[in-house]
C-alpha cells in the first residue's frame, strides 16, 4: 500500500471528485476554454495563437498529468527496479504535437461529428483536436508553430536522450530522465553576410506549460569548503566529514512523457539552481547588502545556460560545478525514493540501474560513493560493489579533443572530498591491475585514471567511469569494436571483453515518421492494412511495404508523397530567404534534394561536400565555355539542390569558416545566370529539431560523410532513410549496419575504411603526394577569390587544413570516389526514376531495426535487467 497522510475516512470524498480526463471534442473545448479564463486569465476577446497554444498544452498537460500520477502510484506499488538515464542533455524539441500522437484518452475518442460507425477506436486523439480547435478558430498548425523547441542539447546525443525517454515511456518502462533545466538552450544562429552570429535562445520567455516546478523540493548542494576528519588521522577511506564553503539549492521541473499507445507517462526531472535562503548576516551586518545579495544571485547562474560545444571538451569551472550540482541533486532524489522502501543497502543495485550518457555525469559515481561511505557510512569495499554494480556507461566518441579530463587542482578545490575519493578508487583498482600484470609500469601509468604526463595532472573521466561500470557500450557495432581496439584497449586486457559491448542507436519513429510526415505515415497505414499504427511499435511490419516496391501505382503515391515534402521544405526556405524561392516550383519535381544537416565539424566534412559542389559548378561552367548546350550539361548534371545547415560552436573558427564557405558559395552559384537555375546552394540558418521535422521528409538523397571511424554512430541518417531518402556515406558509424539492413544495393557507399585512416594520416604527415586534380581545381577557384573576390586569402585556412597541414580528416583521399559516387547517384536518380523509387522503398520497408524501443529493449535486457510494468 502507498502511504498517504489523509484519514481513511476522508477518501470517500476524494474519490468522488477524481479528477477526469477530457475524452471528447466537446470535453476539450470546455478544458481548453477554462485554462484560456483561469490559467491566463483572458477571454474569447482577447486570445491570440500563443494564448491557445497555451491553453491547449495546458489541457492536454492535465491528461497527461492523471496518467503521470497514475503511472507514479503504480510503480510505487509494484517496487519493480527503476532506470535511471542520466544526461546533460535532452534535445526534446516541441512537445504538444507529441502528445498528441502518443496520448491515451480513457474511452476512445470521439471526433466531433462521430458516431458510434466512424468512431476509430483507440487512435491518437491528434485529429479529435484539430477539428475541435478549428471550431473555436484555430487552426492546429499555427497553434503547433507557436511552441519554441526546448533546445537543451547539442546535436545527436542530446537528441538520444530525447528518443530514449520516448521509447522508455512507450515500453512501459519505469525510468526517469535526469537533467539540467537550462535557462539558455543551444543558442539560435543567425546568418549575417554569410556568417554565423550566435544570439540567446530564451526559450522560456513565455512560461513553459510543460514543466511542473516542484518548489517544496529544494535540495541543497555544496561546493568548495574542505574535509574534516578529526584530530586523530583516521583514513580517507573512512567516513569523513565535507564541510561545504558554498551552497545552493536544487529544485526540480518535470515534464511529463507519455509512451505512444499506453497510458504510462514518465518523468523527465530537470534541475534548476536557486539560492539558499541562508543569508550571511556578518556581510549584512557590515553594510555590504549589496554584496550579500549578489553573490546568491550567482547561484542562478550555474543552470543559466548549456555549453554549445559538440564532441568538443572545454574544460571550465562553471561547467563542472554544473555537472556536480546535476549529479547530486539526481543522486539525492535517487537514494531517497530507494530509502524509503527500507531495503538493505547491498539490494541497491537489484532495485535501481543508472546509466550515464557519456562521462558528462561521472561524478555521480563518485558522488554515490561518498553517500555511502560518509553518509551511510557503509564499508568502502562494500560501497563500492553496489556502486559498481548499479552504474553503466555509454561513450559516445573516440575523438581525443572530446575526452572529458579535469585538472586535479580544480577538481581538488571545487570538490575536495570527491577527489579523495577518486585517488582512492584509482588505488584499488591500480593495485588489482599489479596483481594480474605484475611489473607492468607503463601499463599502469597508461591507465591509471590521473593523468601523469600532462603538465598538469588531470583525472580522466572515462577511465573513472569504466572502472565504476559493469558495463561500457558503444552507439553502433564499428563504433563499439573500435573502443576496444584503441581508447580503451587497455581496460579490455584488464576487464576481459564482456565488459564492453555494443547498443546499437535508435529513432523514435513516432516523431521522426509519423509526426514528422504524416502522409507517409499514412501511405504506409494504407498499404500494409494498419490504421490503428501498429507498425509504429513493431517497425518489423514495415517489411510488408518490400512486395510493392515495384507496383508503378505505388511508386507513384509514394512519389507524390515525397513531392508534397519537397514543397514543405521549399516554403520554408522561401520564408528564410525572405520571400525568395530558391527552386522555381514547377522545378521542383525533376530537382534532387541533396541535403546535409547535422553540426559543422571538420570530421564530418562539410567541407568535402560544398568543395563537391563547387567542382560541379566549375565543371558545368567548363562544358558550356566549351560550346556545349545547356541540355548536354543536363545530361551530366542534371538539376540538384544543395541543402545545409547546422550550428558551430561558437570557439569553432574552421567551423565557421566552412559556414561561410558555404553561403560565398551560395551566392554566387545561385547568382550565376550562365547555368540556368541547374544547380542551386542553400544554407539553412538556425537548424534544430522543428526545422529536422520539416527537412528531413524532403530528402531524395542526404550526406553521412565523415571520415572513417569518426562519427560514433549517427543518427540522422537513420532518419532520413525512414523517410524515403536515400544515403550518400562513408563506411562509417551506423552506415555499416544501415547497409545491412537495407542491402547495400539502396545506399552510396564511398571511400576510405577505418582501417586504413592512420596508416593514410602518417603517408600524409611524412610524404606530401599533392592533391588529386578535380580537388586541386576546387582549392585553386577558392584560392584565386572565385568565392570572395573583396578577400582572396579568406578561405586559406581551409585550403591549408588540406595541403599543409596533414588533412587529417582524408578529405583529398576520398574527395575523387566522393565525386565519382555523386555522378552515380546523378545517373540513377534522372535516368532511372523507377529504380531509384524501388530503392527508397525497400530502404524504409528494412528500417525497422533503427527504432529506439528495440534500443532500449537492448539496454533492458542486457544492461540494466529490467522489466516493463504494464499498466492494467
Ligand atoms: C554524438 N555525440 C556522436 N556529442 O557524434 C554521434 N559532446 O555519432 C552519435 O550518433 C550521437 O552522439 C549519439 O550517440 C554528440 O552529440 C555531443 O553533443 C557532446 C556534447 C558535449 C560534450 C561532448
Amino acid at each position: 500500500a502507498i502511504e498517504t497522510t489523509i484519514p481513511a475516512q476522508s477518501r470517500e470524498i476524494w474519490n468522488k471528485h477524481k479528477v477526469q480526463k477530457f475524452n471528447t471534442a466537446d470535453e476539450f473545448q470546455e478544458r481548453f476554454i477554462s485554462h484560456v479564463e483561469w490559467t491566463l486569465a483572458r477571454s474569447l476577446y482577447n486570445c491570440d495563437d500563443l494564448a491557445a497554444y497555451q491553453a491547449t498544452s495546458q489541457s492536454v498537460r492535465d491528461n497527461l498529468v492523471i496518467d503521470w500520477n497514475k503511472t507514479q502510484q503504480r510503480q510505487t506499488a509494484r517496487d519493480p527496479k527503476r532506470v535511471y538515464y542520466l544526461s546533460l542533455e535532452f534535445l526534446m524539441g516541441r512537445a504538444l504535437d507529441n502528445a498528441l500522437i502518443n496520448m491515451r484518452t480513457d474511452t476512445d475518442v470521439r471526433d466531433v461529428g462521430d458516431t458510434d460507425e466512424t468512431l476509430t477506436k483507440g487512435n491518437t486523439s491528434r485529429e479529435m483536436i484539430k477539428n475541435a480547435m478549428n471550431e473555436l478558430g484555430f487552426k492546429l498548425e499555427d497553434i503547433l508553430d507557436e511552441e519554441p523547441d526546448a533546445a537543451l542539447g547539442n546535436g545527436g546525443l542530446g537528441r538520444l536522450a530525447a528518443c530514449f525517454v520516448d521509447s522508455m515511456a512507450t515500453g512501459n518502462y519505469p525510468a526517469w530522465g535526469y537533467g539540467l533545466r537550462y535557462q539558455y538552450g543551444i543558442f539560435a544562429q543567425k546568418i549575417i553576410n554569410g556568417y554565423q552570429v550566435e544570439t540567446p535562445d530564451y526559450w522560456l520567455n513565455f512560461t513553459n506549460p510543460w514543466e511542473i516546478e516542484r518548489a517544496e523540493i529544494q535540495v541543497p548542494i555544496n561546493f568548495y569548503g574542505y574535509v574534516d576528519r578529526g584530530q586523530n588521522e583516521k583514513s580517507t577511506l573512512e567516513p569523513s566529514d565535507w564541510i561545504g564553503g558554498e551552497r545552493v539549492l536544487a529544485v526540480p521541473y518535470d515534464m511529463p512523457i507519455p509512451g505512444f499507445k499506453t497510458s504510462t507517462v514518465n518523468n523527465l526531472r530537470l534541475w534548476s539552481a536557486k539560492p539558499t535562503t541562508e543569508f550571511d548576516f556578518k556581510k549584512f551586518n557590515n553594510g555590504d547588502y549589496k554584496n550579500s545579495v549578489e553573490e546568491q544571485q550567482r547561484a542562478e547562474s550555474i543552470t543559466a545556460v548549456l555549453y554549445p560545444n559538440d564532441n568538443f571538451l572545454q574544460g571550465k569551472e562553471l561547467r563542472l560545478k554544473q555537472q556536480y550540482f546535476w549529479c547530486a541533486a539526481s543522486l539525492h532524489d535517487i537514494v531517497r525514493r530507494f530509502k524509503k522502501g527500507k531495503r538493505a543497502w547491498s539490494e541497491f543495485p537489484d532495485a535501481i540501474a543508472i546509466q550515464i550518457n557519456d562521462t558528462h555525469p561521472t561524478l555521480a559515481i563518485v558522488e554515490l560513493q561518498r553517500i555511502l561511505v560518509d553518509l551511510e557510512k557503509l564499508d568502502w569495499h562494500e560501497a563500492w560493489k553496489i556502486v559498481t554494480s548499479t552504474f553503466a556507461f555509454t561513450n559516445h566518441t573516440v575523438m581525443q579533443e572530446a575526452l572529458e579530463k579535469w585538472p586535479i587542482s580544480l577538481l581538488g578545490r571545487l570538490l575536495p572530498r570527491h577527489l579523495e575519493i577518486i585517488y582512492d578508487i584509482n588505488w584499488f583498482f591500480l593495485q588489482d591491475v599489479e596483481k594480474k600484470f605484475p611489473h607492468d609500469m607503463d601499463l599502469l601509468s597508461r591507465v591509471s585514471v590521473i593523468e601523469e604526463s600532462s603538465q598538469e595532472r588531470q583525472v580522466r573521466m572515462a577511465y573513472l567511469a569504466i572502472i565504476g561500470s559493469h558495463k561500457v557500450n558503444g552507439v553502433a557495432e564499428l563504433h563499439s569494436d573500435l573502443i576496444k581496439t584503441t581508447i580503451f584497449k587497455d581496460f579490455v586486457k584488464i576487464y576481459g571483453s564482456n565488459k564492453f559491448t555494443n547498443v546499437t542507436n535508435g529513432i523514435t519513429p513516432r516523431r521522426w515518421l509519423k509526426q514528422a510526415n504524416p502522409k507517409l505515415a499514412q501511405l504506409i497505414s494504407e498499404t500494409i492494412n494498419d490504421p490503428e499504427d501498429n507498425y509504429l511499435l513493431d517497425m518489423s511490419k514495415l517489411t510488408q511495404l518490400s512486395k510493392y516496391a515495384e507496383d508503378e501505382k505505388f511508386q507513384k503515391k509514394w512519389n507524390d508523397v515525397k513531392q508534397f515534402n519537397k514543397q514543405r521544405l521549399a516554403d520554408l526556405i522561401k520564408k528564410l530567404n525572405n520571400g525568395v524561392d530558391i527552386i522555381e516550383r514547377d522545378h521542383i519535381r525533376n530537382t534532387l534534394f541533396d541535403i546535409q544537416v547535422k553540426r559543422i565539424h571538420e570530421y564530418k566534412r562539410q567541407q568535402m561536400n560544398i568543395f563537391g559542389v563547387i567542382h560541379r559548378y566549375l565543371t558545368m561552367k567548363e562544358l558550356l565555355q566549351s560550346g556545349a548546350s545547356i541540355e548536354e550539361v543536363v545530361k551530366k548534371y542534371p538539376r540538384k539542390v544543395s541543402i545545409f545547415g547546422g550550428k558551430s560552436a561558437p570557439g569553432y573558427y574552421m567551423a565557421k569558416l566552412i559556414i561561410k564557405l558555404i553561403n560565398s558559395v551560395a551566392d554566387v552559384v545561385n547568382n550565376d545566370k550562365e547555368i540556368q537555375d541547374l544547380l542551386k546552394v542553400y544554407f539553412i540558418p538556425d537548424y534544430n529539431v522543428s526545422k529536422a521535422e520539416i527537412i528531413t521528409p524532403a530528402s531524395d538523397l542526404s550526406e553521412h560523410i565523415s571520415t572513417a571511424g569518426t562519427e560514433a554512430s549517427g543518427t540522422s541518417n537513420m532518419k532520413f532513410v525512414m523517410n524515403g531518402g536515400l544515403i550518400i556515406g562513408t563506411v562509417d558509424g551506423a552506415n555499416v549496419e544501415i547497409t545491412r539492413e537495407i542491402g547495400e544495393d539502396n545506399i552510396f557507399l564511398f571511400g576510405n575504411l577505418a582501417e586504413n585512416v592512420d596508416e593514410l594520416r602518417y603517408k600524409h604527415q611524412f610524404h606530401n603526394e599533392g592533391v588529386p586534380a578535380s580537388l586541386a581545381k576546387v582549392l585553386d577557384a577558392m584560392q584565386n577569390g572565385a568565392f570572395s573576390p573583396q578577400n582572396h586569402s579568406e578561405f586559406m585556412p581551409l585550403i591549408d587544413s588540406i595541403k599543409s597541414h596533414g588533412d587529417y580528416y582524408l578529405v583529398s583521399d576520398d574527395f575523387e570516389a566522393y565525386i565519382s559516387t555523386q555522378e552515380l547517384v546523378d545517373q540513377v536518380y534522372h535516368k532511372d526514376k523507377k529504380e531509384w523509387l524501388k530503392k527508397s522503398i525497400l530502404s524504409v520497408a528494412n528500417i525497422g531495426f533503427f527504432s529506439s524501443d528495440r534500443c532500449i529493449e537492448e539496454y533492458a535486457d542486457t544492461i540494466w535487467n529490467a522489466e516493463p510494468v504494464k499498466p492494467e
